[in-house]
C-alpha cells in the first residue's frame, strides 16, 4: 500500500513536469514557477482516495492478473486527473464558501499574493486534465469515452455546486425549503458523481468495458457518494479541524447541510425559533447557539444511526451484484470511507 502510494506520487512528478514543459505555451521562469507552486499547493495534499482507487479498482477488475508498468502508469494518470479535477473544484469552492483552511493550510485564495488569481488557477487546473488525457490517452480506443465521462461528470458537479449555492442565496434565506430531498439532490450532483462514479468509471473504461452496461454500479456508487457527503456535513460541525484539515463554515454559510435538515425534522416550535434566529449568521455566538441545539437534539446519535443503516444497505446492494470483481471494487471503496474521521 505504501508502495502503491509512492508509485502514484512518482506519476504526479512526471505529469507535473510534462505540464511545465507543455509545448503549446512558451513558459517564462516566472510562469513556470507560479504553476509549479500552484500545483504543489493544491493537487497532491489530500487523502488521495479518489485517485488511488482508480488503480485499486482496475486491479480488482483484472482479477489478480499482474499489471504491466504501462497499465499502472495509465491508471495512475487517470487517478491524478481526478485529483486535478478535485483541486479545480476545491480552489473555487473555497472562494464561494468563504472558507479559511483546506488540508491543514490556508485556502489558496487566502495567500496574499494569490487572491483572485485563484480563479484563473482553477481554470488552468481544469485545462491540465485535458492536456494529460490528450498526451497519454489520445491513441487509446476508449479516449472519446474518457473525454465524455470527464465532461459529463464535470457538468454534473458544477450543476450540483450551482444548486448548493442558489439554495443559500442571501436574499431568500428560508429554512422551510431545506428538506431531505433537496439535500439529496445537491449532494448527489456536487459530490457523488465525481468522487465515486468517476474513479470506477475510469477503471471500467481502461478495462475495455462499456459504461452503458454498468448503470447498476453507477447507482450504488451514487448512493455511496451521498453517504460520503452526509459524513462531510457531519464533520463540518462535529469533526476535529486538526484531523479534517478544514474549519467548518456550513452554519455561517446557511448551507443545506444534512445536520440542519435533520434538526428541522426533529425540533419543536421553540427550537425552530432558535434555528431561524441563529442559522446563517457569521458571529461565533450564533454558531455556538446552533451547535448547542444540534447537541440538544442528539444529532450525534442520529448520525451514528444513519451511518450504520447506510452501511448495511450498501453492503446488501453490493452483495446483490452479479459480478464478484465488481463487488470487490465496491466493497473496497466502502471500506475506505466507513466511519471515517477525515
Ligand atoms: C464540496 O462541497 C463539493 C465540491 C464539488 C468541491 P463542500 O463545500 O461541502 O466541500 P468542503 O466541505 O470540502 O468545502
Ligand atoms: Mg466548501
Ligand atoms: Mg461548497
Ligand atoms: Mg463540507
Amino acid at each position: 500500500m505504501a508502495d502503491l502510494k509512492s508509485t502514484f506520487l512518482n506519476v504526479y512528478s512526471v505529469l507535473k513536469s510534462e505540464l511545465l514543459h507543455d509545448p503549446a505555451f512558451e513558459f517564462s521562469d516566472d510562469s513556470r514557477e507560479w504553476v509549479e507552486r500552484m500545483l504543489d499547493y493544491n493537487v497532491p495534499g489530500g487523502k488521495l482516495n479518489r485517485g488511488l482507487s482508480v488503480i485499486d479498482s482496475y486491479r480488482l477488475l483484472k482479477e489478480g492478473q499482474d499489471l504491466s508498468e504501462e497499465e499502472i502508469f495509465l491508471a495512475s494518470a487517470l487517478g491524478w486527473c481526478i485529483e486535478w479535477l478535485q483541486a479545480y473544484f476545491l480552489v473555487l469552492d473555497d472562494i464561494m464558501d468563504n472558507s479559511h483552511t483546506r488540508r491543514g493550510q490556508p485556502c489558496w485564495f487566502r495567500i496574499p499574493k494569490v487572491g483572485m488569481i485563484a480563479v484563473n488557477d482553477g481554470i488552468l487546473l481544469r485545462n491540465h486534465i485535458s492536456r494529460i488525457l490528450k498526451k497519454h490517452f489520445r491513441g487509446k480506443p476508449y479516449y472519446v469515452d474518457l473525454l465524455d465521462l470527464f465532461n459529463e461528470v464535470e457538468f454534473q458537479t458544477a450543476s450540483g455546486q450551482m444548486i448548493d449555492l442558489i439554495t443559500t442565496l442571501e436574499r431568500e434565506k428560508d429554512l422551510s425549503k431545506y428538506t431531505l430531498s433537496v439535500h439529496r439532490r445537491i449532494v448527489q450532483y456536487k459530490t457523488a458523481y465525481y468522487s465515486f462514479y468517476l474513479p470506477v468509471g475510469c477503471a471500467l473504461l481502461m478495462a475495455g468495458e462499456n459504461l452503458d452496461n454498468h448503470t447498476d454500479v453507477k447507482n450504488i456508487l451514487v448512493e455511496m457518494g451521498t453517504y460520503f457527503q452526509v459524513q462531510d456535513d457531519y464533520l463540518d460541525c462535529f469533526g476535529d479541524p486538526k484531523t479534517i484539515g478544514k474549519i467548518g463554515t456550513d452554519i455561517e454559510d446557511f448551507k443545506c447541510s444534512w445536520l440542519v435538515v435533520k434538526a428541522l425534522e426533529l425540533c419543536n416550535q421553540e427550537q425552530k425559533k432558535v434555528l431561524h434566529e441563529h442559522y446563517g449568521k457569521p458571529n461565533p455566538e450564533n454558531v455556538a447557539k446552533v451547535k448547542a441545539l444540534y447537541k440538544e437534539l442528539n444529532l450525534q446519535e442520529v448520525f451514528a444511526d444513519y451511518e450504520s443503516k447506510s452501511y448495511e444497505k450498501l453492503v446488501s446492494s453490493i452483495e446483490a451484484h452479479p459480478s464478484k470483481p465488481v463487488q470487490a471494487v465496491l466493497k473496497s471503496f466502502l471500506a475506505k470511507i466507513y466511519k471515517r474521521q477525515k
